[in-house]
């Protein structure tokens, strides 16, 4: 793909250079006798220069990437190429085969995590974002959504993953992908449990990695378990409040000043500010409260002071 990729990349920087004057008589970009410029499925040329700089910065999944109709080539984009415990964004791009072309309609559907259970003889799923969005309107040929893994492959268990792919009026997708979870280094917690009542709800920390020492933006999201469980988990839709309380617990658990609680925004996720004042291992420790202020996790088992519900982040 990276050739056909280059192919148009270079066509378009010549494009750019000749066709100061549009004239729509002029011959477009022709590739295997199809016509780019006219190929309305596909991205315009700086739209898919922008699609080709972003997948320099992700890598491919090989496991989840596919053939639709033996026409159209389905990439799946991780950062690393390889998924870990907790929170991991999820890209798609979809090129036609025969011009490597990016083809702008597709719909990701019906992602589903499973993990089985191999002791006890049980299935069960996993948070997941709600949708494939846009991931950006400078790059309308990715998709991009999320999966946070409850658990890592080992002798307990193994995940497999399948989803549904519509490209124009193709239909395809993978059913019962075998794919690793890897642990996280040590150090780094980013996925939590609570419940209330009979109801188990999953906290996922999103990508900390990308945080520098001082402000951060502090981005979570919250499901809940699905009956039956290999259903996958959605976003709860209640209103919490997540404070946090980030403290050094190799230095005398210290805080900082200028946290914000993560409150719930439009589009599902919670968002709040945290200040991280120096490099090092932080303990977000977490109180969750209800809609009408109830602390209902985080609150009452309360260790040294502070609560044992946390995520750990190594800066
Ligand atoms: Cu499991």
């Amino acid at each position: 793909m990276k050739q056909k990729v280059l192919v148009l990349f270079l066509a378009v920087i010549t494009l750019g250079l000749t066709s100061c004057n549009s004239n729509d008589d002029e011959t477009g970009i022709v590739i295997d006798g199809i016509d780019l410029t006219k190929d309305v499925d596909c991205c315009s040329a700086e739209e898919a220069l922008q699609v080709y700089k972003f997948i320099q910065t992700v890598k491919i999944i090989p496991e989840l990437s596919t053939t639709v109709d033996d026409k159209y080539e389905v990439w799946a984009y991780s950062k690393t190429g390889t998924f870990h415990k907790g929170y991991n964004d999820l890209y798609f791009v979809v090129t036609k085969k025969k011009t490597g072309n990016y083809v702008k309609f597709f719909d990701i559907k019906n992602i589903t995590p499973l993990m089985n259970m191999v002791k006890m003889n049980m299935w069960h799923s996993t948070p997941v974002g709600s949708s494939f969005e846009v991931f950006d309107t400078t790059l309308p040929a990715v998709k991009r959504g999320w999966v946070s893994f409850l658990m890592i492959t080992s002798d307990a268990g193994s995940w497999q993953l399948s989803y549904d792919i519509d490209v124009l009026d193709s239909k395809g997708g993978l059913q019962n992908k075998g794919i690793n979870v890897d642990d996280l280094p040590k150090g780094q917690d980013w996925l939590k449990s609570f419940k209330v009542g009979d109801e188990t709800y999953y906290l996922s920390l999103v990508n900390p990695t990308d945080w520098k020492t001082g402000h951060n933006t502090i981005q979570a999201y919250v499901s809940k378990k699905n009956t039956p469980a290999t259903t996958p988990y959605g976003l709860a839709k209640e209103q919490f409040t997540i404070e946090i309380d980030p403290r050094m617990p190799d230095m005398g658990n210290h805080t900082s000043p200028d946290n914000t609680p993560l409150t719930k925004q439009i589009d599902g996720s919670y968002s709040g500010n945290i200040n991280l004042t120096m490099t090092g291992l932080w303990r977000i420790h977490l109180t969750v409260k209800d809609s009408k202020g109830n602390v209902v996790a985080g609150g009452d088992d309360l260790k040294e002071g502070f609560s044992s519900l946390y995520w750990d982040v190594t800066l």
